[in-house]
């Protein structure tokens, strides 16, 4: 079994709904054990100004499932969730599920890039992260508690628990 990270992020749709639902469907995956879950904060978004606030929380999964195997999974989750593939890499979200770690792996292909490439610079990434996985440290040898401790918090709050 491997132990990935996933993030969760939503702007659209009633986003705490949407992160609820989402963890909901993570809990049925196949070959899929749902380890742990962070609690859900609010965050600003990161990019472009003109969309609504977010909804972020990191979950831990073990998993048997190849990371290209839970890429497709995952994106079946986001695409049941009516979200739309267009070319929005900036923009409003209803559901955003991005594998963040996956074990001490190296990926570098066309449609997957692991460690994720905003781990370490998003406060919603990295805090939600240090939440439920402080001592971890990075295939790059950086602490997660470190560079949680660093960052900047831009307005992120815990929200509520989702466990
Ligand atoms: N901003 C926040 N706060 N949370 C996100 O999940 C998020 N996702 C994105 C961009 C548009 C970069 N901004 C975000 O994809």
């Amino acid at each position: 079994m491997a132990l990935a990270y996933i993030g969760l992020g939503s702007n659209l749709a009633d986003p705490q709904a949407q992160i609820a639902a989402a963890l909901a469907e993570l809990e049925q995956l196949e070959h899929c054990l749902l380890s742990q879950v962070s609690s859900l904060y609010f965050s600003r978004p990161m990019g472009p100004q003109d969309q609504p606030d977010y909804m972020n929380a990191v979950v831990a999964i073990e998993t048997s499932l190849s990371p290209i195997k839970l890429l497709d999974q995952l994106q079946a989750i986001e695409n049941n969730a009516g979200r739309e593939r267009k070319d929005n890499r900036w923009g409003a979200r209803i559901l955003d599920l991005d594998i963040l770690l996956y074990d001490q792996q190296l990926i570098n292909t066309e449609r997957l890039i692991i460690p994720h490439y905003g781990l370490k610079l998003r406060e919603f990434v990295l805090l939600p992260l240090a939440e439920i996985a402080n001592e971890l440290i990075l295939p790059d040898g950086d602490s997660v508690k470190a560079l949680a401790q660093q960052i900047e918090k831009n307005g992120l709050k815990v929200h509520s628990k989702l466990r």
